[in-house]
């Protein structure tokens, strides 16, 4: 389904996969608070990566922490199947898969993760956490969370999302509640999306046994 959200002066169009609805205003919700819920949603307009861009958003991550999951990812894609690309729910977030047993999972891609379910198989800390992924693969080795093994995103408040790109120095910054949570160099266009430089952009989200309602809400796009 087709939708336009209108945030102040900015607006944007998204196409909603799965559980994914319009809520009102600029948001979107991704997952329903019940188990086994994987919603998605991507902008119809694509990201420009040649030039330079911020772009933010207000994050809802639920708010049940011990009976909460699974967490959610803001998505840069290449994958052939365009706006119909999804991956698994449940500890993949919609983005990922079990790569070994063939899953859907989405690819060429690099996304953030805002993670609030610990799964072993994902190097997962105890704590929520912010991790950078590539190609539908969601185990990494380093993360974010605020050096607290308490930190819990699913709080019942939205939070500051932004995601800075600099194609000349292929630069990736990531705020969240305006604290730099990823920082790094990836040349996104020639080592992730094999040159094309006009890509899919939004979000993936997913529960499962354990769930929590989870939303995104747009602010703005700025090229710089
Ligand atoms: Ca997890
Ligand atoms: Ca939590």
């Amino acid at each position: 389904m087709l939708f336009l959200l209108v945030a102040g002066w900015a607006q944007a169009q998204f196409v909603t996969i799965g559980d994914a609805e319009p809520m009102g205003g600029s948001c979107i919700k991704l997952t329903n608070d019940q188990p086994f819920s994987e919603g998605i949603a991507y902008s119809t307009e694509r990201l420009i990566l040649s030039s330079q861009f911020e772009i933010e958003f207000d994050i809802y991550l639920g708010d049940k922490n011990e009976l909460g999951a699974d967490g959610i990812t803001f998505v840069i894609h290449n994958d052939v199947r365009g706006f119909e690309a999804f991956g698994t729910f449940g500890e993949f977030l919609g983005y990922g898969g079990r790569n070994s047993f063939g899953s859907a999972h989405i690819s060429p891609s690099v996304a953030i993760e805002f993670d609030t379910y610990q799964n072993f198989w994902q190097n997962d800390p105890w704590s929520d956490h912010v991790a950078f992924l590539e190609n539908g693969i969601n185990s990494h080795s380093s993360y974010w969370n605020n050096n607290n093994d308490d930190w819990n995103l699913e709080d019942d408040q939205l939070h500051s999302f932004r995601f800075r790109w600099n194609p000349i120095n292929t630069q990736i910054t990531v705020y969240l509640d305006d604290f730099v949570v990823f920082q790094g160099k990836r040349d996104l266009i020639n080592d992730i999306f094999n040159s094309q430089d006009q890509v899919i952009w939004g979000f993936t989200a997913s529960t499962g046994r354990k769930h929590n309602l989870q939303y995104f809400c747009f602010r703005r796009l700025a090229r710089l």
